[in-house]
């Protein structure tokens, strides 16, 4: 049966995608071989349990399949244990309290208007439910945006079973031994969600987290450029410390979190951990490194603050509280959007705002940088960008009433959708777009 409202759907969502540059640090281009197997027969499979364990039959070749992904990930990666089950980085990282903590435990992450992950312990996420959250910020004085004292002060008043280091809006690179020396002091596990970075981190561009902590969680789309999914590794230092770790999580993943994993997302994440593993791969996250710098140094020259200053990874935040005004987020996105350059809206350190409505935005070059852009290409999109800032900047969004906010923005749609220097640009971006095929 061929499912013309579908395919019209995917028509439309693969000429978005080419005619646009994609710059939601957290998105990319997975190879052709990846995707492809997505769609084999291990669709079909069910293989609850690990391999050697399952509790169907018909699972011989599933086990290949997931023994391939996880000695690979050890390869790469350099630990002595992993699971490549779960779904996605949220229940990953659900995973690791359910090993690691017993509801009501303490535990310690990066705040999320800080740059932290949901799942290292906001309130509305079961993480920071089920589990008496302390969370530590950044202080933009400090050179890696870390106060560590304040973050010891925390731990040693709160005693953490778990911390956390790592985060999703974070454009510094992290200093893994500084953490490990708090945990060390305090007796917590130490988790690193290294999902935005772990490309970088196989690629050599970012140094890695293995040495210091116990525990590393990623997922395997970002960076890493496979398919949707995720993964939980022990390190040395994790087993050395608590041998039974590995059946701790593997029990949590299965059955405390999830049924059966999904067989051809394995299967394809174990192609990805192949391509990882190439020199191309290096070559790839070295350019991608490159192009943040790039488009930083343009965006600053374009009289945009940056949180930390600059970018020493894939990632740059914005900070629009000093040029638009606190929640001004929402304006530069959709206008952005608009000239076909995706990026999201995105709380700052010391968030006058609120998630919904905040001050920065967040964009990176995983996407762009798999499409074969390099340095000029980001001179070129951060150019594009300053012209859009200078069309809005005298929209501020108002505080108080809700009505008056959204009839603002009502009107700011309609001014968007209608200037003519947005629409140059949109032209401009496609036709530069289209110079770069989607791998
Ligand atoms: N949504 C991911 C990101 O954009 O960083 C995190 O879950």
């Amino acid at each position: 049966m061929i499912d013309t409202t579908l395919q019209q759907l995917v028509k439309e969502e693969k000429k978005r995608q080419k005619e646009g540059i994609e710059l939601i640090p957290s998105e990319n281009f997975a190879s052709k071989s990846v995707r492809s197997y997505l769609s084999t027969e291990f669709v079909n499979k069910y293989s609850e349990g690990y391999p050697g364990k399952r509790y169907y039959g018909g699972n011989e070749v599933a086990d290949k399949v997931e023994i391939l992904a996880q000695e690979r990930a050890k390869k790469l990666f350099g630990v002595p244990f992993v699971n490549v089950q779960p779904y996605s980085g949220s229940p990953a990282n659900l995973a690791v309290y359910l090993a690691v903590c017993k509801p009501g435990d303490s535990i310690m992450g990066q705040g999320l208007t800080a740059g932290g992950h949901l799942t290292h312990g906001h309130n509305v996420s079961a993480t920071g439910i089920f589990y008496v959250s302390h969370q530590y910020g950044v202080d933009p004085t400090k050179s890696d945006l870390f106060d560590y004292e304040a973050i010891l002060k925390l731990a040693l008043e709160h005693k953490p079973k778990l911390i956390w280091v790592g985060a999703t809006a974070h454009p510094l690179i992290f200093n893994y031994k500084k953490f490990s020396e708090i945990a060390k002091k305090v007796g917590a596990v130490l988790a690193a969600d290294i999902s935005h970075i772990s490309g970088l981190i196989v690629g050599g561009v970012h140094p890695s987290p293995v040495e210091h902590v116990h525990i590393v969680t990623t997922t395997t789309h970002k960076t890493l450029r496979g398919p949707r999914g995720a993964m939980i590794m022990v390190t040395k230092k994790g087993l050395d410390a608590y041998p039974d770790l590995p059946d701790r999580i593997n029990k949590a993943v299965f059955p405390g979190l999830q049924g059966g994993p999904h067989d051809n997302q394995t299967a394809a994440i174990a192609a990805a951990l192949e391509e990882a593993s190439t020199k191309q791969f290096t070559t790839y996250a070295k350019q991608i490194v490159k192009n943040s710098v790039a488009l930083a140094d343009e965006l600053k020259k374009q009289g945009m603050t940056l949180v930390g200053g600059t970018s020493q990874n894939h990632l740059i935040l914005v900070d629009l509280t000093n040029t638009m005004g606190a929640g001004a987020g929402i304006f530069f996105q959709r206008a952005l959007d608009l000239a076909g350059l995706t990026l999201n809206k995105n709380t700052v350190p010391g968030e006058k705002s609120s998630p919904f409505y905040p001050s920065g935005v967040r964009l990176g070059t995983p996407a762009a940088t798999s499409r074969g852009m390099k340095e000029k290409d980001m001179k070129k999109i951060g150019k594009f960008m300053g012209d859009i800032l200078a069309i809005i900047k005298d929209y501020r969004l108002p505080t108080g009433e809700k009505e008056v906010r959204l009839k603002l923005l009502k009107e700011f749609n309609a001014f968007i959708a209608t200037n003519k220097g947005i629409k140059k640009i949109r032209n401009e971006v496609r036709v530069m777009a289209k110079r770069f095929p989607l791998p």
